[in-house]
């Protein structure tokens, strides 16, 4: 397997010496800067590239492998193949970094919102911080400061009772930071950063999209992408929903194995694949994360590895250390790299430790959330122990 890791560009405040010292090969990167929407220019990416790329005299090679991601814009989300000019502005991105030799692309379909938490530093008993979803706060923004038509219904009184408590607890200062952490979108989100109006918009014109119309969307999508990426030898990789349930009323349909199963029977292009998510995928009980990378072995091209923990009231959730929490990270990685083995050296997958805990000096510094340095370091330096006890080093 190759050890990768996500980087935001150069103004981030993670190096690529950084991420050479994390023991990092495989760059994960994206042109951030770019409007959703927009096509990617070649001259673009291979700016991207050859900041990634140029070695500096002495220091350790990086490859920009895997770009996540190339967003979609919501109009192909609630047209599917209609709507045409994004579609093809989607397909010209692909082509500019295909030029450059990535050959792994990460995408999601997620209504409106990408990844949702409620809170980014929420405190761990080793004074680490973590994100959280926590269901009652959700609840609390949902319900009191969106006011979404029609979702008192989708709550039970007791939970209703409850985020009301909630929302009357919280200050000021603290209403504004779960609004701006769900509207105006968590790095690297796909979708756009919103006001409470935009956003009631957003939500209003998904009106009578249902699970099967989405799916549909999603189908017509691949269907008109993946002849350029096989052209190319590219592959697509779909992430999951992060929480794998739907959200703000709006359906989501990457979240379980039969989802996955659905899209690969209507769609059985090679191209058609896989972003393995442990930490997306691992908050529902009824997801069997080994089974799921055993069933979809030959699909999966990147993994992000990560644990989460369920909370006792079956919907909220903490991110934990990589090796903690409710996924068997051991069992996963024997199915991955059984996996890696069938495939030729070119080939294997790329896996970056996903979010990490915010601790030692990254608690006194601007962190990009979900993405510190040191967090990360850990979980890669654990998944990379992991990967040689089973006699497999990652390159
Ligand atoms: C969050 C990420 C997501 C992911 C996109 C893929 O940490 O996993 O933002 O990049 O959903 O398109």
């Amino acid at each position: 397997m190759r050890q990768g890791w996500r980087w935001f560009g150069p103004d981030a405040p993670v190096t690529l010496d950084d991420v050479r010292q994390a023991g990092a090969t495989n760059v994960v990167s994206a042109l951030h800067q770019m409007p959703i929407g927009e096509a990617w220019t070649e001259k673009a990416a291979r700016e991207r590239q050859s900041l990634i790329e140029t070695t500096p005299a002495g220091r350790t090679p990086l490859k920009w492998s895997v770009v996540e991601s190339i967003p979609i814009p919501d109009l192909v989300k609630r047209k599917g193949g209609k709507a045409k000019a994004e579609i093809e502005a989607w397909i010209a991105s692909l082509e500019a970094v295909a030029a450059c030799g990535i050959k792994i692309i990460c995408y999601n379909f997620m209504p409106v919102v990408d990844w949702t938490r409620t809170e980014l530093d929420f405190v761990t008993p080793t004074g680490a911080t973590a994100m959280r979803f926590d269901h009652e706060r959700f609840a609390a923004f949902e319900l009191f400061v969106l006011k979404r038509p029609g979702a008192e219904k989708e709550y039970s009184q007791e939970d209703r009772e409850r985020s009301e408590a909630v929302f009357r607890s919280m200050p000021e200062e603290e209403i504004a930071e779960i609004t701006r952490i769900i509207t105006s979108a968590l790095p690297g989100s796909t979708t756009e950063p919103l006001t409470i109006p935009a956003f009631r918009e957003r939500l209003a014109a998904y009106q009578g999209i249902d699970a099967a119309r989405l799916r549909q969307h999603l189908i017509e999508f691949l269907e008109a992408v993946t002849p350029a990426a096989e052209a190319r030898g590219v592959k697509l990789t779909l992430h999951p929903d992060d929480p794998p349930r739907p959200l703000f009323g709006l359906p989501r349909i990457a979240s379980t194995e039969a989802d996955y199963a659905a899209l690969f029977d209507a769609v059985p292009s090679e191209a058609n694949g896989m972003c393995y998510c442990t930490g997306s995928l691992g908050v529902r009980a009824d997801n069997d994360l080994p089974k799921i990378a055993r069933r979809f072995a030959s699909r999966i091209h990147f993994a992000h590895l990560r644990a989460t923990t369920r909370e006792g009231d079956g919907r909220s959730f903490h991110e934990s250390a990589h090796l903690e929490g409710d996924v068997s990270m051991v069992d996963v990685l024997k199915e991955l790299v059984a996996e890696d083995r069938r495939r030729g050296l070119e080939d294997t997958i790329v896996f970056r430790s996903d979010h990490g805990h915010r601790m030692l000096d990254d608690l006194q510094k601007t962190v990009t959330p979900g993405y510190p340095a040191i967090g990360r370091l850990r979980g890669l330096a654990e998944l990379r122990g992991i990967l040689h006890a089973l006699g497999a080093p990652p390159t």
